[in-house]
């Protein structure tokens, strides 16, 4: 049985790794942080959580001890990785978690491949990995402080896009309502979260619209960010969080892609549906980024990809092959 375990595991290990995916969303944060002092309540290890979160999150307490990347011990007992496949990781703690002794998944990305793992947990249902780790604090016993409830609290939020998204149920809601009583700035944590954006963001967001084309009659909205209007203007990462929802939530729209450059030759893309389109079974964004790139993947709503090409290469990749699978969904039902 996974939790007993992982339980034993987290006992009988010295040094354990915690990470998620390479650029932290809030999901994999509040996982991190949440597991982290679940485990702290029963095993005496030295934990390291490695990432480097962007600043939706940094009045969260506990942040100002993770590690960067770089600063990672050489060989650790145990490592779990959070929300996303370990060939997401970041290089430096990909090596630090493919070393270590025993390697744990918690993911509910459909896409993630559980084979890798010495032990693994995935549940493609799941609203949020933050959900999976509040049913490994309840099988565990451990004591639900307010800093716990918060983290994952923080993780609902983000992957619902504040309850928003078609995957906010009623399940999630009690649950939210629960990890609320517990007595933390809940409204300040979803202003941070979800709501507030830089200054350089908002104008990010009106560089993105300038470079939007709604296609399949208006169904379809994808847009592009150049490399060098993120440095322009400012930006990272952080930044780019809620705008690919913006373009969905336009009038008519039930697709929408969103692509991003980090360099010259790179770019990545993100993907969202509703959960129809027009008449039509919704866009499996999943599948969608998996036959965009190799290592593209995520959820039925929800996905993202990389690519290796320039921009007008990625905007016509993007273009061509998302246009093409609406034809074969519209065609297939
Ligand atoms: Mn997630």
């Amino acid at each position: 049985m996974f939790f007993e375990r992982l339980y034993t595991l987290c006992q009988e290990a010295k040094t354990i790794l915690l990470t998620g995916p390479q650029s932290l969303d809030g999901d994999s944060i509040g996982a991190c942080l949440a597991l982290h002092d679940m485990i702290a309540q029963f095993s005496a290890a030295q934990i390291d959580v490695s990432g480097i979160p962007t600043h939706q999150y940094v009045h969260l307490e506990g942040l100002h001890s993770w590690k960067p990347d770089a600063n990672l011990r050489p060989q650790y007992d145990l490592a779990i990785v959070v929300d996303g496949d370990c060939f997401r990781l970041a290089p430096t703690v990909e090596q630090a978690f493919n070393t270590a002794t025993h390697t744990v998944l918690i993911d509910h990305h459909k896409s993630t491949d559980t084979q890798t793992y010495a032990l693994a947990w995935l549940e493609p249902t799941a609203v949020s990995t933050c959900s999976m780790i509040y049913t490994l604090l309840e099988a565990w016993n451990c004591t639900l402080t307010p800093k716990i409830a918060e983290a994952i609290y923080v993780g609902l939020l983000f992957d619902t896009g504040g309850f928003q998204h078609s995957n906010t149920n009623p399940e999630t809601l009690r649950l939210a309502a629960h990890l609320m009583e517990q007595g933390f700035d809940a409204n300040r944590t979803y202003i941070k979260v979800v709501k507030e954006k830089r200054p350089q963001g908002w104008k990010l967001q009106s560089a993105m619209f300038q470079n939007s084309i709604l296609h399949a009659n208006g169904q379809v909205h994808i847009a592009w960010i150049p490399h060098t209007t993120m440095e322009e203007l400012g930006c990272d990462g952080g930044d780019l969080e809620g705008l690919v929802n913006d373009l969905r939530c336009t009038a008519g729209v039930d697709f929408a892609a969103l692509i991003v450059g980090l360099d010259e030759h790179n770019h990545k893309v993100s993907l969202r549906s509703n959960p129809s389109f027009g008449e039509h079974t919704g866009i499996d964004c999943s599948a969608l980024a998996q036959t965009l790139s190799t290592r593209g993947g995520g959820h039925v709503r929800a996905s993202g990809a990389r690519l290796t090409m320039s921009l007008t290469e990625s905007i016509d990749h993007v273009t061509r092959i998302s246009l093409q699978f609406v034809q074969s969904t519209i065609e297939g039902g």
